[in-house]
């Protein structure tokens, strides 16, 4: 259930939008001029197709104009393209990858969060809502061999879908960590259970959602960045059975292999316990 506090879509996007801006990824952009003119010459050619074969009214056409312009005004570009694009971007480039499968990132990591050693407790404020889970699981190589130096990357919503850094007022580093597993390849996490996410509704991305009578959700989802010195990373999102929108998240970004187990605990603490094991391919 969220809250009146609710951070707006202009917030939460333009946050993603400066935050793309200043990652330090558009200074490295390279892409081959024959590469720039097959993919923009292929994209223009798909646009205009589809004015021909559904017969575009100007009304439509100038509704996109202004529904584009909105977009970037409210820095929701991430946003859209990370909930309408990156899953097949993903797909496209994981395809001959062995190991644990990955999923999109989407537009809310934040890079260098606090380090911990395993077993790591997530920053949580005093009375934290929602159900405690602990999350642990081991790192192999596709032999079986466990990993070193390996890491967990791990954020995700609060119990009442919110993240840290891109709604107001929540502590910079709730539910945000960087956990190293032991020498076994080991992890232990504590964290909760996050809530079902909607993607911000009074934005640009929002209006088309109720523009096209689509709904807004996401389910419930744990994301997660794995790395190991020599090993190519995972950049994945793990799931909960049961979420009324497994089947139809509105970034296409669940996966069988991402769904995790949660049981109650056993050894006496409140809350759930799930095991999740990584393994990694060489670089
Ligand atoms: C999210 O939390 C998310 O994971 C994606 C892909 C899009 C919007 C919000
Ligand atoms: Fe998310």
């Amino acid at each position: 259930v969220r809250s009146e506090n609710e951070g707006t879509a202009v917030e939460a996007g333009s946050k993603a939008t400066e935050r793309f801006t200043a990652s330090g990824k558009l200074a490295r952009l390279d892409v081959p001029k024959e590469r720039v003119s097959l993919l923009a010459g292929a994209l223009i050619k798909a646009a205009n197709d589809l004015v021909v074969e559904h017969e575009v009214t100007y009304e439509e056409y100038n509704a996109l104009k202004a529904w584009l312009i909105k977009v970037g005004t409210d820095g929701e570009w991430p946003l859209f393209l990370d909930v309408w694009l990156e899953h097949t971007v993903e797909d496209v480039n994981s395809q001959d990858r062995p190991g644990t499968v990955g999923t999109i990132e989407g537009p809310y990591y934040v890079p260098d969060s606090p380090v911990l050693q395993t077993p790591a407790t997530v920053e949580m404020r005093d009375g934290e809502e929602g159900t405690p889970l602990l999350f642990s699981g081991r790192f192999t190589d596709t032999e079986g061999n466990p990993i070193k130096n390996a890491q967990v990357e791990i954020w995700h919503a609060d119990s009442a879908g919110f993240y840290s850094q891109y709604a107001p007022g929540l502590p910079d580093w709730l539910f945000r960590a960087t956990v190293k597993a032991d020498d076994d390849g080991r992890f232990e996490i504590n964290t909760m259970r996050p809530a079902p996410y909607q993607i911000p509704t009074d934005g640009a991305c929002g209006q088309l959602i109720s523009a096209a009578g689509w709904h807004a959700w996401r389910p419930a989802h744990i994301h997660i960045k794995v790395s190991a010195p020599g090993y190519q990373p995972v950049t994945q999102q793990l799931y909960f059975p049961g979420d009324p929108h497994n089947a139809d998240d509105i970034a296409s970004a669940v996966k069988p292999e991402l769904m995790l187990d949660p049981l109650p605990r056993t050894d006496g603490p409140a809350g759930e316990e799930v095991v999740y094991n990584y393994v990694l391919a060489k670089e």
